[in-house]
């Protein structure tokens, strides 16, 4: 395919990647200006390269004409939460969200993928407006907590490292600590209250500075 029908074909999964980021860290933004916890601590998004975009295709045998058709994740926002109570209260935002519908959601928190990977995905639909009309393209959400990203980030860099070929030893490795970043947002948990006053009284301090 020439490079600039993959521009074509791009250009709506940017603008999406794009207005999501700006709407989200707006809502982050509105939690602090009303000194309340934000369910949300982090968001970044991207859209995947035509050669990633071509691996995947090929990996799970999809036709290049049916690649906008098969492939859900062409545009992702992830949105990295402080705790694992607040992943449920992000998808409920979403849910309830005028501008974007969903279309399907995997639970891998509770049902965690073999390799130790955990996240809650979202496909959502999401029309934006392009040179030629309206186009509602489909984007993958995926939240999850800070230790969550930190196991995947890892992991995500060690697939790369390795392809297919991940040695046993790192693999059972990565395993161990994926049960250990459990415990860990499960400790986090039972200080979540005392952290979440914390950090309110702490936005209170800070909005109340900006206001003189
Ligand atoms: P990238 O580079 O992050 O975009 P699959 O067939 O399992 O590859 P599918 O059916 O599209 O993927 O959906 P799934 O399983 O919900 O996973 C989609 C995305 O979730 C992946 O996109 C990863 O971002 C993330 N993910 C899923 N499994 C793992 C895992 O075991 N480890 C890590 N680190 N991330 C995972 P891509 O395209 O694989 O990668």
């Amino acid at each position: 395919m020439e490079i600039q029908l993959w521009k074509d074909i791009l250009n709506p999964y940017e603008l999406a990647v794009e207005e999501l980021l700006v709407k989200f860290n707006h809502l982050i933004k509105e939690y602090q200006d009303r000194g309340m916890y934000s369910p949300m601590e982090q968001v970044c998004g991207r859209v995947k390269s035509i050669s990633s975009i071509l691996d995947k295709a090929q990996k799970k045998n999809i036709e290049v004409d049916k690649i906008e058709e098969q492939l859900d994740d062409i545009a992702g926002i992830r949105i990295i939460c402080q705790f694992v109570e607040d992943i449920e209260k992000v998808a409920d935002l979403i849910r309830n969200r005028s501008d974007m519908q969903v279309v399907t959601e995997k639970d891998y928190i509770n049902h965690m993928k073999s390799s130790g990977y955990r996240s809650y995905h979202m496909i959502v639909s999401y029309p934006v407006e392009t040179f030629s009309g309206t186009k509602t393209i489909r984007v993958e959400i995926q939240i999850r907590t800070l230790a969550m990203n930190f196991w995947s980030t890892i992991e995500h860099s060690l697939q790369y490292k390795y392809k297919q070929h991940m040695p046993d030893h790192i693999r059972e490795k990565l395993s161990r600590v994926a049960d250990a970043i459990i415990v860990l947002d499960n400790e986090m948990s039972t200080v979540r209250s005392e952290i979440m006053d914390a950090q309110n009284s702490c936005q209170i301090q800070t909005n109340l500075v900006k206001d003189i």
